[in-house]
């Protein structure tokens, strides 16, 4: 079989110094790559509107990753004796395309599935989606990004018709007098975000007193999974107060009532009973946001990760509504994206439900636009399929796939019930992981193919504002390294598809993407990388009009996305977790981050300064509660719920709410918080619940040296 790749594309030409930005988190700072392999490269802030000359540790530090030591640079494959071997590009596609075939005449197209990541391009999210409804006419793709905002946008979607991280600049926050951050530990998660908060005054509400809560005017520290009760609550408190902007909730939005006799039976004292935040704490919040000329509600992981996340973030929009400020110009809602082109790789198809510019895959119109787009006929694209952890639960079961492509993603570490999700895909026939280091998923798949990483080139990602921004080439990729475009059509084409079908130069995806997306809500029909690459500042939508269009930095300061120009309120109530605390299980254990590492770790663990700063797992815990199961600081602990436990050392941290501890979930084996965390999904978004479980706490005898 010949090479189609080999010729395909030619690397881009080696330059020395490059603007771009850093390949982690969705507020994508500007930075300035320059050097070579030779003598190193180095990352510098740019003076971009998000970051303002700053970076955090990991992006000061992120080119390292490109010469990790175990970096991936020629394709494996699983040879008779177990261990991965290498092998060339030929062999490792021509086997995977064989089996793929085989499987597929066998099971149905269905018995292949595809698992993507919020770290990809918008270029290779849409191929990836592309690829998997076309060449492999499987309804199985789901991706990470349903781990990580899914409840937010399903809230947005239903609350303003349309779902974009931030409606407006991140440069906007620094007019806010007064920002509530439920959830969310910018401090950690997006350094250079909290420079524009330096003039506002927070209330942050987090179970721990973490680094940004610490900066706050007001810290309210809720049982984890209570949250809703808490946002209910401020509801009230704003309506019996007379915080309520009656002339917004009249002119701008619909189903106020319903959730507000909802919220008027939630009274700051059945709020303190259920959430443990004061009565005078919960009114010290609403004065704080309803006295503010300009105000900001915005979410994380903290509140959203949850089995009624989907509820709890529209708690939040419900209270934003209450006191008029979403599109007023001065104030507003925002979740805070997380992943990279988290809010692009949501938008252009590689979501169970989706196809490009944000298009329903049930909507009949929008199958006809892609399916005209793509050169097929509607019929011919397949329905939605499974949602990320249905996906992956199924995996290697009597209904569910038989073979799995992962491409940026490591759910070996990164899944809820992680023990599971890993016996899940050791039962595959095969797994394919396309990475440039060797993740814990990649470790365990039949076939590994090395691809290029951020400064090898080029694309385009779009950050938590909504903006468009180009992903630059400083490097040629080592010689066996491959982009992930080219990987899919190489596929494909092995797959009996036409190539010209699958384009694998960046700037002409997007021109495909561009294409695809005209019309739907997420439009980037008037983008080109020639605008971006003059520097405009383009946030969707942005069609293609015979004026060009200038993009829309803020949404709803007219009409929001509705039909009828209004929003929703949205009649919820508090549930609580999927599993109660119990004298087996007596804790909440909760999950989430630290400065230095990024998500499973695979790519921050390879960084020495990184690992340096973070080594190791850790149990956070109130020193009272260590003291219960016999542990002193830095003593040896289990973290036990119904799935499975964790061991690492305890942090002590008298801050600490005493029913509660906190672990961090970058680290593998069995430092693992996901050995312990609920799969309990949102039924609206398909959100596990990684941030509460009920479990146990024990002291782990060491041996005596
Ligand atoms: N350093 C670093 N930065 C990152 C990432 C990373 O891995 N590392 N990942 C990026 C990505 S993909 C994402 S999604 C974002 C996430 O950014 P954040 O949402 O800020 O991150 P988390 O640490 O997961 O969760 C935030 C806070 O929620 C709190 N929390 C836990 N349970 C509850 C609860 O029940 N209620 C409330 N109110 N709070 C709770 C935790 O204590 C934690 O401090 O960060 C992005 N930036
Ligand atoms: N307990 C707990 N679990 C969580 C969370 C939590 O708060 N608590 N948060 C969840 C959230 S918000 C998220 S976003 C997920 C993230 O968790 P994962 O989906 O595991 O994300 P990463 O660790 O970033 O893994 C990305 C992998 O893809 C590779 N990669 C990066 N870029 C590319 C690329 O362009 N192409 C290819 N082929 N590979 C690439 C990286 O090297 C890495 O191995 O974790 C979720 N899991
Ligand atoms: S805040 Fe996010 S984008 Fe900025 S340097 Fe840190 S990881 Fe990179
Ligand atoms: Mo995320």
């Amino acid at each position: 079989m010949t090479t189609p790749g080999k010729t395909a594309s030619t690397p881009p030409a080696p330059v020395t110094e490059v603007s771009t930005h850093c390949p982690y988190c969705a507020l994508q700072c500007g930075t300035r790559l320059h050097g070579d392999r030779e003598v190193g490269v180095r990352a510098r802030p740019a003076d971009f509107p998000v970051n303002r000359g700053r970076l955090c540790q990991k992006g000061w530090t992120a080119p390292d990753v490109l010469t990790a030591p175990d970096r991936l640079v020629r394709p494996l494959v699983r040879g008779p004796d177990g261990r991965l071997e290498e092998t060339s590009w030929d062999t490792a596609l021509d086997l995977v395309a064989e089996r793929l075939r085989a499987l597929r005449a066998r099971h149905g197209p269905d018995a292949v599935a595809v698992f993507g990541g919020g770290c990809l391009t918008n270029e290779k999210a849409y191929l990836l989606g592309k690829f998997a409804r076309l060449a492999l006419g499987t309804s199985q793709i789901d991706y990470n990004g349903r781990f990580c905002m899914s409840s937010a946008a399903a809230a947005g979607n239903a609350a303003f018709g349309v779902d974009r991280g931030l409606p407006f600049p991140v440069g906007d926050l620094r007019d806010a007098r007064t920002v509530l951050l439920a959830g969310a530990n910018v401090a950690e998660t997006m350094p250079p975000l909290v420079h524009h908060l330096d003039r506002a005054e927070l209330i942050v509400v987090d179970p721990r007193r973490t680094a940004t809560a610490r900066r706050a005017t007001l810290h309210l520290q809720p049982v984890p999974g209570t949250d809703l009760a808490l946002a209910l609550g401020l509801l009230h408190i704003a309506v019996v107060d007379g915080l309520l902007d009656r002339d917004y909730v009249q002119r701008r939005t619909l189903g106020f009532e319903a959730a507000a006799r909802r919220a008027m039976a939630w009274w700051p004292e059945r709020v303190e009973s259920v959430t443990g935040v004061p009565a005078s704490a919960q009114r010290e919040a609403v004065r704080m946001l309803g006295r503010a000329g300009s105000a900001y509600v915005l979410t994380g992981r903290g509140v959203e990760q949850h089995s009624q996340g989907t509820d709890t973030a529209a708690g939040f929009i419900n209270l934003a509504l209450a006191l008029g400020l979403p599109g007023s110009g001065r104030g507003g809602y925002g979740c805070l994206t997380g992943q990279g082109n988290g809010q692009g790789g949501r938008e252009h198809g590689q979501k169970a439900d989706q196809l490009p510019g944000y298009r329903p895959l049930t909507d009949a119109a929008a199958r006809a636009h892609v399916a005209g787009v793509w050169g097929v006929a509607p019929d011919d694209l397949p329905g939605p399929g499974r949602s990320a952890y249905e996906l992956l639960d199924a995996l290697g079961g009597d209904h569910g796939p038989r073979a799995l492509l992962v491409f940026g993603s490591n759910p070996a570490v990164s899944a809820p019930h992680a023990a599971h999700v890993v016996e899940r895909l050791a039962s595959l026939d095969l797994l394919v992981v396309a990475d440039f280091v060797p993740s814990e998923t990649a470790r365990m798949a039949d076939v590994v193919l090395p691809v290029t990483q951020w400064a090898e080139e080029e694309g385009t990602l779009t950050n938590l504002e909504g903006r468009l921004l180009r992903r630059r080439a400083l490097l040629p990729p080592p010689p066996q390294v491959r982009s992930d475009l080219l990987v899919l059509r190489d596929l494909a084409v092995r797959l009996g598809e036409p190539p010209s079908r699958y384009p694998s130069v960046p700037r002409e995806v997007f021109e495909e993407l561009r294409a695809a997306s005209r019309g739907g809500k997420a439009d980037y029909s008037g983008i080109s990388y020639e605008r971006l690459d003059t520097g405009e500042c383009l946030h969707w939508p942005c069609p293609d009009t015979e004026e060009r269009h200038p993009g829309t930095p803020r949404l709803f300061l007219e009409r929001f996305a509705h039909p009828d120009g209004r929003a929703r309120f949205t009649d919820v109530d508090q549930r609580g977790p999927a599993e109660k605390v119990s004298p087996a299980y007596p804790l909440h254990g909760t999950t989430g981050r630290v400065l230095a590492h990024y998500q499973s770790g695979a790519q921050t663990r390879r960084v020495a300064e990184l690992s340096a700063a973070a080594p190791e797992p850790f149990i956070e815990v109130h020193p009272d509660t260590a003291a219960r199961s016999g542990l002193a600081d830095h003593g040896l602990a289990r973290v036990t719920s119904a799935r499975g436990s964790m061991t690492a050392r305890v942090r002590l941290d008298p801050t600490m709410r005493p029913d509660t501890l906190f672990v961090p979930f970058h680290f593998p084996g069995d430092g693992r918080a996901n050995l312990f965390t609920h799969p309990a999904l949102d039924p609206r978004s398909g959100m596990p619940e990684f941030k509460v479980s009920a479990v146990r706490l024990d002291a782990v005898p060491e041996a005596t040296p």
